[in-house]
Formats: structure tokens, C-alpha cells, sequence
């Protein structure tokens, strides 16, 4: 009985001395900037907090298909229309290569949908607000799609590869979206006063609810310390919300529009821009499922995939057959064997 425990002990401080050092030799992967791939030996905690991250960025993009797809049909030009048409399909796009990137991590992309339909995974808080009018739709484009860029750009470096690589599709895409919703609110602000007082008005409504989108103060991140270390994020969600309003302002002054904020201040000290405080309540209550669309995203959300189910079963229905009859066909083809070891 004591030889059996003390074997137990022993074992469990051996595979503990093992996993101590897998973990070191990791993190030293992690330093020396290489990257992580699905088939290697990771942490826990570094699987974990992999699939959270892309996952929840992948329900970002799925959802924010919605404030924008309703303004497809009332786009106020053909061009117009064609251009929004393929951005919000440009957004599907990247909902797949992320939930392809998290697949790699040993979750199923059933178990992933559950989660958001079922509330418990979170996207981001800016696709919670309403798309009133069509300024709406170029100051998404400006600043929401413009945020994306500047917190996605380092994260082309972070350290799991299928992540990294879809991020560097992701931000090119991005960046045209960046440009297309520029275009549109220079063309408004070039256009009538009511045009450029549309603008205006939109820009008052979601400036501060896209700072809200880099998450909180780094002070209250919870996830931030670990991520840093596993190599995930390279700059912080105060870096990159301090980066944003830095290249934003000068934006906003060529298009002789006014950031809504009195505190905004240019501190030649620390060579960036002072800003007022943020509504974190707000910011939570939106996150907590109170924002202004939450319940409407999500019932849209849920009843696209059900309406969608009948497509998506014929498709693999499809291609069971097809993978069949192009089994049948190799089958056929096999070379028929001279050599008969029963007659032999
Ligand atoms: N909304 O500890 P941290 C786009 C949560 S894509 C909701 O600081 P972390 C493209 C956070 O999850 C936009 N929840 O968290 C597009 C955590 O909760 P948990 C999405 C938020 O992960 C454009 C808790 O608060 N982009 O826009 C938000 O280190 C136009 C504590 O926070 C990405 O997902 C928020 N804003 O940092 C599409 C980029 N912020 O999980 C269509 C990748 C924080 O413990 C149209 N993600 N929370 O329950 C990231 O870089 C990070 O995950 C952050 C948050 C920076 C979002």
C-alpha cells in the first residue's frame, strides 16, 4: 500500500517535471518568435484562450454582416449597392477562414455556432448598435472597419500560425473596406449641408462605441497578461485605442468633421492625443446583452442558420455523392491483379 502510493507520487512528479519543461521549451518557441502549428505539443491554457479569442472574432464577422446587409437594398446607387454586396460578403469570408483557424484547435464548428446562438460566446460589442442611415454605413466602414485593421494587424504576427495567416487576408480585405467607407463619408461631407449634418450625426453616434471595441482598460483586461506572454497580442487594448485615435483625428480634420469629444487634445508631452473618458457601463451593459440590437442580432442570426440548414444539408449531401461516385470511378480504373494467391 505505501510502495503503491508512494509509486503514485512519484509518478505524478514526474509527469508534472515533464510538463513543466514541454511548457518551458514552449514559451522559449513563443521568445524566439516561431510559430505554433495544430500539430504541436501546446498548453491548456494557450488552447483555450486561442479558441475564445478567434472564435469570438470569428462571430464578430458573422454578425457584422447584419448592420450593413439591411442597407444593401437601399444603397443609393448600383455602384454603391455592388460595393456594399461584396464587403458584407467579404465579412462572411473571413467568419470562415476564423472558424477554420479555431477548428484546428480540436473544436467543431457545430460546437462553436452553439455557443454564440446559445449566448454563451460573446462577438463584439460594436455590431450591437443600430445602422439608422446611410452615413451609417461609411462610418462603419471608416472607423469600425478601420479599428479592426489597427487591432488585426498585429495579430498577422501572433504566434499560432493558422491564425496568423488568415489574419493576413483578413487585413487586406479589411483595408479596402477601410477605404470604402472613407469614400463614402468624403463624398457626403463634399455633398449638401444635410449631407454633411447626416454625417456628422453618424459619426457623433458610434465614435465612442468604437473605442469601447478594443476592450477595456488594460487594467481591467483579464486576458491580456497571459496573451501577451503566449505571444497572442503584441500591444495591448490601450496601445492599440491610443494608435487609433492618434490616425483618426487627422482624418476627421480633412474631412472637416468634429470628433465628439471636448477633452480631445493633442499632448506634444507624449506626443499623442488626450481623450475624454469612456461610458464603461455602457460598455458592459452592451457586452452583458443589453445593447441596443443584441436580442434583434441574434434572433436574425439564428433564424439565417436555421433558413439555412436545407442548403447546407443538400450541399453535403453533394458532395458525400460525389466523393462516392469519384471513388467508384478509381475503383474501376484499379489494375486487375495477374497474380492469384488462392490458385497459387
Ligand atoms: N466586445 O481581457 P480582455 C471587425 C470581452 S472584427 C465584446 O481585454 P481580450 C471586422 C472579452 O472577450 C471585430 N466583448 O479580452 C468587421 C473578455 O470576455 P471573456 C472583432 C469584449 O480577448 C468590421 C472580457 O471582455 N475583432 O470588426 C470586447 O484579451 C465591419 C475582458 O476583455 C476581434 O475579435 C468587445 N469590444 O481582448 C466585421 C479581434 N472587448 O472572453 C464586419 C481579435 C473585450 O473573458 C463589419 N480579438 N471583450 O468572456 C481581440 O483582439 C481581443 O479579443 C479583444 C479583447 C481586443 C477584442
Amino acid at each position: 500500500m505505501y510502495t503503491q502510493s508512494f509509486d503514485t507520487q512519484t509518478n505524478a512528479k514526474v509527469e508534472r517535471a515533464n510538463s513543466d519543461s514541454r511548457e518551458d521549451a514552449f514559451l522559449a518557441r513563443i521568445r524566439r518568435d516561431e510559430k505554433i502549428e495544430p500539430q504541436d505539443w501546446m498548453p491548456d491554457a494557450y488552447k483555450k484562450t486561442l479558441v475564445r479569442q478567434i472564435s469570438q472574432h470569428a462571430h464578430s464577422e458573422v454578425v457584422g454582416m447584419l448592420p450593413e446587409g439591411g442597407w444593401i437594398t437601399r444603397a443609393p446607387s448600383l455602384k454603391r449597392k455592388e460595393i456594399l454586396l461584396a464587403k458584407v460578403q467579404d465579412e462572411g469570408g473571413h467568419g470562415l477562414y476564423l472558424y477554420s483557424a479555431a477548428e484546428t484547435l480540436g473544436v467543431t464548428r457545430d460546437e462553436l455556432v452553439d455557443a454564440l446562438h446559445s449566448g454563451k460566446a460573446k462577438y463584439s460589442s460594436i455590431f450591437n448598435y443600430e445602422t439608422k442611415t446611410w452615413a451609417d454605413i461609411g462610418i462603419i466602414g471608416w472607423l469600425v472597419d478601420g479599428a479592426a485593421i489597427m487591432n488585426q494587424v498585429p495579430l498577422c504576427r501572433c504566434s499560432y500560425g493558422p491564425y496568423a495567416r488568415a489574419m493576413i487576408r483578413i487585413c487586406k480585405e479589411e483595408s479596402f473596406h477601410q477605404r470604402q467607407g472613407f469614400d463614402i463619408v468624403h463624398a457626403l461631407c463634399k455633398g449638401a449641408a444635410a449631407q454633411k449634418a447626416m454625417a456628422q450625426e453618424s459619426l457623433n453616434r458610434w465614435w465612442w462605441p468604437t473605442l469601447m471595441m478594443f476592450g477595456p482598460h488594460d487594467s481591467d483586461s483579464t486576458h491580456s497578461g497571459q496573451a501577451a506572454e503566449y505571444g497572442i497580442k503584441r500591444l495591448s487594448n490601450d496601445e492599440l485605442r491610443q494608435k487609433f485615435v492618434d490616425v483618426t483625428v487627422a482624418q476627421a480634420e480633412f474631412l472637416g468633421l468634429t470628433i465628439p469629444d471636448p477633452a480631445l487634445v493633442w499632448n506634444a508631452e507624449r506626443g499623442h492625443y488626450d481623450f475624454g473618458s469612456i461610458d464603461w457601463d455602457e460598455f458592459w451593459k452592451v457586452v452583458n446583452g443589453e445593447g441596443p440590437c443584441n436580442e434583434s442580432r441574434m434572433q436574425d442570426r439564428v433564424s439565417a442558420f436555421e433558413n439555412g440548414r436545407w442548403v447546407r444539408e443538400a450541399a453535403s449531401a453533394h458532395a458525400t455523392k460525389r466523393a462516392e461516385r469519384a471513388l467508384a470511378a478509381v475503383a474501376a480504373k484499379a489494375p486487375v491483379t495477374t497474380h492469384d494467391p488462392v490458385a497459387a
